[in-house]
């Protein structure tokens, strides 16, 4: 084990001299930033032993090797992780004590990298951890986004972004490799050479602009095993003096202009979750960091193997959504243009190398290119699916003839778009949905066509999470209770927790448990105390939804049931009522108007709740400032209820809900995304559900939606909630700040329903099961039963599991041993 190895008098000393060398200080004069880079520095040199020895074993043992290519990792900090996962927290903590040094504030001072928004970005990361936790061959593959995900600040109740400079200081965890460096092309025109002596065509790329690609690799370190896999990210550089196309040599414009071009690439995440930008550069990233890694994987690959026909038993490669789909015509274009296959022959390499992952129904998250900014910027990429959906069509035709209507919605090239997602689906050898409902709603109704026609191709693999970091960095006394109990076995094996069953009728059990959750919430309130100077009382219910501000995410159902509340209370004010904290926590896309409206609603909503003194406290709503994974660990662990209220049909899984569930908060839910698996795995008597079902909303959607007007005129508590939104209550009286959210619910505008997401619909059922919530509360014991069984049932959410899955459905990968 690590920990054996540990010796911590070397520790101690090998932390002084990096701070001596680095800053030429003193622990005493050393800054916290300073710290933390030196404690890091020496953690990595433990690290980097045990990564050289799994790579020395994948050379020795040929392994299969997932690639998992994805735009985001969000990867949260590394440190204590690190710490965690070498089985080493506990003696670095007090080998740090011994020097006066808080570990907890070491791992403060580390920025979070955040290169990812959410759901998408964080999953990547839990599937790293779970890969190597597991024992399999794994490479993160993505990009090193100079800035990441924003850092959001909240001023007069408004998001403002500010740059998130996570480089700075420089990451300590990171090794640059410039000898894997690889050169990526963008724009031209491509030339068709006949060459007699193999009677082929050629296919050369002219008058284009290159930029380097840089590799940076981030050690993913498994839980006491040893292993220590790869994050790959991509930094672009200019090329200068790399050999640049003849006609270009000498051409100062054309220098600058691929300087720019190396520059911007890499500089920004999109800030978009579940939304397509349809921007240019978002196209070029792509391309940089698919092209980069397919490089580099050929030419791993090719050092022990020189038939790439036989790629695919080596290799497979992911899709984490389609954003990496450039893969398919990318491996096309390097196994015909430069290892010299057959059309045929590169077509079932790559049919058998990529899988795709879908992870969302939302219309407006699918990626469609223009034809002509696509071609104009990848001319020979172009040209390769132009001719797949050339051979694709002829299927189609061939298997539905005359089925003219079919061709149109099924091709990858139409009206003008590349439409990334089919070119997935064609591709790809495997196309899993990310909860049993989502991959249902895919098979049936999304990708209705593609499942008819190749059935085969799909799976469901439900999403899941690491309890390395959400349990035993997160929630360190839940975590040490739990082990006290029943073993350490949960660490890598979740199923595990189902033997806390046992505790739910053991009152000193359950005493203890809810001791816990009681401390974890004192660690919440200090946190709401210091960062938003709102004292909230911890033996209050603390009603929580974080995560990316969305309209089918339906944080305005929840903010809008608050100011019913208010009502209530105001109009009667003996009744009763068990005091709540609502907490907010959510990030909006900079460009979304109506998301960016709603966190200025719900800080209202809080200035005016929070400083009314008349409700004696009852209610307190709160909205924490720039939400990430750091401050989601304290969050989740402090939690009694987790809200989880998408619009059904719309939440492909969520991954938060699961978290929840891990640090013992029942589900405040619909039937959504893996809420229903949840619920199947907890029981429905642990766990509050409301509202329409999907086959509800589909029906209504498919049939021209609903009208809240027939809610809205008859009951008189909704219009009466509806109409604060406009009659100054919440805004000083400005009558125009929330007219747009008004009008979502009540007016139809041109294309858009009113009140899409059955926000009105949804919400006496909603109120129905916040009744239920707090009756069930009031009864103390029972509460704590309902939040242990919780606990005990989480088993399945593991992403340990889902990637078992993986390996076993899709992937078919080989383990790997690493000797201590
Ligand atoms: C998200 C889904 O919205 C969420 O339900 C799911 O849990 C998560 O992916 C992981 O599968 N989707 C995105 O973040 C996204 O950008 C294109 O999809």
């Amino acid at each position: 084990m690590y920990s054996k190895r540990f010796e911590k008098e070397a520790f101690k000393e090998e932390v002084k001299n990096n701070i001596k060398n680095l800053y030429r200080k003193t622990i005493e004069e050393a800054t916290g930033r300073q710290i933390f880079q030196a404690v890091s520095l020496a953690v990595k040199e433990t690290i980097i032993d045990y990564w050289l020895a799994t790579q020395a074993e994948m050379e020795k043992e040929d392994p299969k090797t997932v690639y998992y290519m994805s735009m985001e990792f969000l990867m949260g900090r590394a440190l204590g992780n690190n710490l965690i996962n070498m089985t080493a927290y506990k003696e670095v903590k007090e080998a740090l004590d011994e020097m006066g040094i808080d570990l907890n504030a070491v791992e403060d001072e580390e920025p979070d990298p955040a290169l990812g928004n959410g759901g998408l970005g964080r999953l990547a990361a839990c599937f790293l951890d779970s890969l190597a936790t597991l024992g399999y061959p794994a490479y993160g593959c993505g990009i090193r986004y100079r800035y990441g995900m924003f850092k959001q600040k909240i001023e007069n109740g408004y998001q403002v972004e500010v740059p998130d400079n996570w480089l700075k200081d420089g990451n300590p965890f990171e090794i640059r490799r410039d000898e894997y460096a690889k050169e990526v092309r963008f724009g031209g025109d491509v030339r068709i050479e006949y060459d007699p002596v193999t009677k082929r065509n050629n296919f050369i790329q002219e008058n284009y602009s290159s930029v380097l690609a840089v590799p940076y690799d981030m050690p993913i370190i498994g839980y006491g095993n040893h292993v220590v896999n790869t994050l790959r990210i991509w930094d672009a550089e200019a090329i200068t003096d790399f050999h640049l196309d003849a006609f270009n040599r000498g051409d100062y414009r054309h220098a600058v202009e691929q300087e720019n071009l190396a520059k911007m690439i890499v500089d920004v995440l999109y800030p978009c979750d579940d939304h397509y930008a349809g921007k240019e550069l978002r196209l070029k990233q792509q391309y940089f960091f698919i092209s980069a890694s397919l490089q580099a994987l050929l030419v791993r690959y090719k050092k022990k193997h020189d038939d790439v026909r036989k790629l695919h038993e080596k290799v497979t490669i992911q899709m984490n959504d389609t954003h990496p789909t450039l893969a398919v015509a990318e491996l096309m274009h390097l196994l015909i243009d430069q290892e010299g296959l057959e059309w045929d022959e590169a077509w079932d390499v790559t049919t058998k190398t990529v899988a795709y992952t879908n992870h969302t129904i939302m219309a407006e998250a699918l990626e469609k290119w223009p034809v002509d900014l696509f071609s104009r910027l990848l001319p020979r990429i172009y040209q390769i699916i132009q001719e797949i959906d050339r051979r694709f069509i002829e299927q189609v035709r061939f298997r539905y003839p005359g089925d003219e209507g079919r061709v149109a919605r099924m091709a990858i090239i139409r009206d003008g778009q590349v439409k990334m997602a089919h070119l997935a689906i064609v591709a790809g050898y495997s196309v899993n949905g990310v909860a049993r409902l989502h991959t249902e709603i895919l098979k049936h109704e999304e990708l209705k066509d593609f499942y008819d026609m190749m059935p085969e191709k799909f799976n469901n693999k439900t999403n899941g999470i690491t309890q390395r970091r959400f349990l035993m960095h997160g929630n360190p006394l839940l975590a040490d209770w739990v082990t006290k109990r029943i073993g350490d076995g949960w660490i890598t094996d979740l199923s595990q927790m189902s033997r806390l069953k046992k505790y739910v009728d053991d009152p000193k059990a359950l005493a203890e448990f809810r001791e816990i959750k009681y401390q974890n919430k004192l660690r919440l309130a200090e946190y709401i105390k210091k960062y938003n100077g709102i004292e909230v009382d911890p033996r209050s219910i603390f009603d929580v939804q974080v995560k990316r501000l969305h309209e089918y995410k339906r944080q305005f159902l929840n903010i809008l049931h608050v100011m019913y509340l208010y009502n209530q209370i105001k109009d009667h004010p003996e009744m009763y009522f068990y005091p709540r904290t609502f907490i907010f926590g959510a990030k909006a896309a900079a460009g979304y108007v109506r998301a960016k409206e709603t966190i200025k609603l719900i800080n209202s909503v809080a200035d005016v709740i929070n400083n009314d003194k008349s409700i004696n406290g009852k209610i307190k709503v709160v909205f924490i400032e720039d939400y990430r994974v750091s401050n989601a660990e304290i969050i989740f662990a402090a939690a009694d209820v987790s809200e989880q209220i998408s619009t059904a049909s719309k939440e492909a899984s969520g991954t938060g809900n699961m978290k929840f569930m891990l640090n013992g908060a029942p589900t405040l839910g619909t039937m959504d995304g893996a809420n229903v698996e949840i619920v199947e795995e907890v029981g429905i008597e642990n766990a509050f559900i409301f509202g329409l079902s999907s086959d509800e909303v589909i029906n209504f959607e498919n049939n021209g939606g609903y009208n809240p007007a027939d809610i809205y005129f008859n009951d008189w508590d909704i219009k009466r909630v509806v109409d604060q939104l406009i009659d100054g209550t919440y805004s000083n009286g400005d009558r125009e700040m929330y007219r747009d959210l008004y009008d979502s619910l009540v007016n139809t505008h041109g294309q858009e329903r009113a009140d899409r997401y059955f926000i009105l619909k949804d919400f006496r059922s909603y109120a129905d099961a916040q009744k239920r919530v707090e009756e069930a509360y009031k009864d103390r014991e029972g509460w704590a039963k309902k939040a242990l069984m919780n606990v005990a049932c989480c088993g399945k959410f593991s992403s340990d599991r889902t990637i078992q899955e993986y390996v076993d459905d899709i992937w078919h990968l080989d383990h790997i041993k690493v000797d201590a």
